[in-house]
């Protein structure tokens, strides 16, 4: 049930059980994920010499119950609400020396259990009024790009920099069910209940998950379950074709509706509590509807069909745009892309669609602004997509915490200052994450990645949360607990190494909003002009006179125009626009004057110069901290931010000597530019 032997236990190491451990539990209620709670308990009890029983009168110290336990001893049926606690929520108080957590549902069970856990010994001190907890998102979400076979550029996992699957080796399932459950323990305690276990752009043996290699993913299915984590599937449009044998895939063909329908009764009968179908469709070459000259909508609704008998949603991708424009074309721009096929479709999606949006209108820049989708379809269920994965924010060589970053994203206001914010329209529906775990013994290669990960499924629960606190909740489980030196240190480099981190990589990459710039291919390291005369659509334009790219209204590609007011006035207006992401928006003079009063040029080299003599600084740090950290952990890490730092300073000299050669301009301070 606990980590398995050489894997690194993150933030659940046995340590972080002793408050629980040490006690006296009284675990209340039946059915599977009451039976994981007690099993939790019991495990933590035979550790540190607690106990835990199902029934019986007490003393305890701790109650878990269901509110609809025949009887809830004292303490607990005293603090039971009239009103209901819903389905994954929790009421957690404290009184006269007992700790209870109330749940209607036995997940709500599990939520609080891991509460505890989080609070430590501050869970049986004093007393806590009554808390109400539930998750602000229903369905919180991690895709795995993982392939079943070894796709020859790809590799086992597309965009993984973690090692192998934890699903899948060379075409078959890895087998090691152990790993599985300890990797759905660690989901189930920072909040996240559900996931898709392979890769989006569906290859010709994961095709066959759905029909004739569906035991695969009911094996998977069946290690999530107790953990209430549903399990997904990414699909091919082209299944009819390509593992049903029909002629087409047409989504208004009726043999093809039928296809869908006696399969995916197939799917339900294997996996009763199956979640729903994931699709990347007309997107990078993958199959979709265009080819039958059917729209999304028809292809969506196709699957939505098929999966409302039994209360599956299809989790439907926005990320469709043109990878062989011409990069002559100076009318096409990708940015536009999504909100073009897809604004005009709200209304049209079967309320189990989903439309699944990236944050940004490009593809997971460091910096993007929030796409516009998310706000322009009122009658669609949009979910929100974020990438733990680091593609392309360092790829789990580079310390990024990304949890500022999602942050912005959800309190961004589409409407202006008093409107809803994206936490407000995802509130309730679906909050979506590329995952970044692999067979790595650190789940995620760079140890420190691991904070995304569990920073995502606490955002996804509680997206007002503040970054800080959950790296402080992070570091509280992962670190502390097991800790022998001085923990305040350990904290405290551990947040001046992470808190800006997202920053300091933001400031060595490519700046001012305009993205890309990277290694074409594997997007690892800069390469100014990598994408800049490719299909992509992702270029700069940079020239000896200026740089950015022109989405006004007045004489660019009209992407403002996409937002709502006040935003597509604000980001048309050289004034207004937000200098984070003035190049995303407009192409100016390097001489252009920020609103933070430095020019453009100049701001490219202070923050690169800046960025990466963060990074160095993160460096020393880490080289202090020795001692304080497992020594494997510690050298893992330092090797790490070495090449962080070399890094870091590449992008540093490719960045500020390419714009010194284009525009002769100097460096005000006379620093060396290569
Ligand atoms: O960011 C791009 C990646 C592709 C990925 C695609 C997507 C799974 O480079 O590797 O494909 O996005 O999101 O579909």
């Amino acid at each position: 049930m606990t980590t398995p032997d050489r894997v690194h236990p993150a933030w659940l190491p046995p340590e972080a059980f002793r408050a629980i451990g040490s006690r006296r539990t009284l675990v209340l209620g039946d059915g599977l994920l009451a039976e994981t709670v007690h099993d939790e308990v019991a495990q933590a009890s035979a550790r540190y010499g607690g106990s835990v029983r199902r029934a019986g009168d007490g003393p305890y110290d701790l109650v878990l119950a269901l509110t609809t336990a025949e009887a809830l001893p004292g303490v607990a049926g005293e603090v039971r609400p009239d009103s209901a606690i819903g389905d994954e929520g929790y009421l957690l108080a404290r009184r006269d020396g007992v700790t209870v957590v109330l749940a209607d549902e036995p997940a709500g069970l599990l939520y609080g259990l891991f509460h505890v856990v989080r609070l430590g010994e501050r869970a049986f001190a004093g007393e806590r009024p009554a808390e109400h907890h539930r998750p602000a998102v229903r369905r919180r979400m991690l895709d795995h790009w993982d392939n079943v076979d070894v796709h020859p550029v790809m590799g086992q996992v597309e965009r993984g920099y973690a090692g192998g699957s934890v699903f899948w080796r060379d075409g078959a399932p890895r087998g090691d069910l152990v790993r599985v459950r300890a990797y759905a323990r660690l989901l189930a305690a920072c909040g996240i209940n559900a996931i898709s276990v392979n890769n989006v752009n569906v290859h010709a043996t994961e095709a066959h998950l759905l029909t004739d290699r569906l035991g695969d993913v009911a094996a998977l299915a069946d290690v999530f379950r107790p953990y209430g984590i549903r399990v997904h599937l990414s699909v091919s449009f082209a299944s009819p074709v390509v593992v049903g044998g029909l002629p087409t895939s047409d989504p208004l063909d009726e043999d093809v509706r039928k296809w869908w329908a006696d399969v995916t009764g197939r799917v339900y009968d294997t996996i009763p509590d199956f979640g729903g179908y994931v699709v990347k469709a007309d997107s990078e070459g993958q199959p979709g509807p265009f080819a039958y000259g059917r729209d999304h909508a028809d292809g969506a609704n196709l699957l939505a069909e098929a999966l409302a008998p039994y209360g599956g949603v299809v989790h439907w991708r926005a990320f469709v745009y043109n990878h062989r424009q011409d990069w002559r074309d100076r009318s096409t721009d990708r940015a536009r892309a999504a909100y073009d096929h897809f604004a005009p479709l709200d209304g049209r999606f079967r309320d189990n669609v989903i439309l699944q949006v990236k944050h940004g209108p490009i593809d997971f820049q460091p910096r993007e602004p929030v796409s516009p989708v998310i706000a322009a379809m009122p009658a669609t269920r949009v979910a929100v997509e974020l990438q733990v994965t680091q593609e392309y924010t360092g790829q789990q060589r580079h310390v990024c915490y990304l949890a500022p970053m999602w942050r912005e994203v959800l309190g961004f206001r589409p409407w202006g200052a008093d409107g809803s914010d994206v936490a407000d329209l995802v509130g309730g529906g679906d909050l979506v994450a590329v995952s970044n775990v692999g067979d790595d013994p650190y789940w995620t290669g760079h140890p420190l990645a691991q904070a995304n990960l569990y920073a995502f499924g606490r955002l996804a629960w509680e997206p007002r949360l503040d970054p800080v606190a959950i790296l402080d909740e992070w570091i509280d489980l992962t670190f502390v607990p097991a800790a022998t030196g001085d923990t305040e240190r350990l904290r405290r480099t551990l947040h001046e190494i992470m808190d800006d981190s997202w920053r300091t990589y933001e400031r060595y990459t490519a700046p001012l909003g305009v993205g890309f710039m990277v290694r074409p291919g594997h997007h690892y390291g800069p390469d100014v002009d990598g994408y800049e005369y490719t299909p992509w659509g992702t270029y700069h334009f940079a020239d000896r006179d200026g740089v950015g790219v022109d989405r006004t209204r007045a004489t660019g590609t009209g992407f403002t125009g996409q937002y709502p007011p006040p935003w597509s006035e604000v980001y048309e207006s050289l004034a207004d626009c937000p200098d984070e992401l003035l190049l995303f928006f407009h192409h100016v003079p390097y001489g252009h004057v920020l609103r933070s009063g430095s020019t453009v040029i100049q701001h490219i080299y202070d923050t690169h110069f800046a960025g990466a003599e963060q990074a160095a600084e993160a460096g020393r740090r880490w080289e202090e901290a020795v001692g304080l950290f497992d020594p494997a952990l510690h050298a893992r890490v330092k090797d790490l931010l070495d090449e962080q730092v070399r890094c870091a300073e590449e992008w540093r000299d490719q960045i500020n000597a390419y714009f010194f050669r284009k525009s002769g301009v100097p460096d005000a301070h006379g620093r060396r530019i290569p």
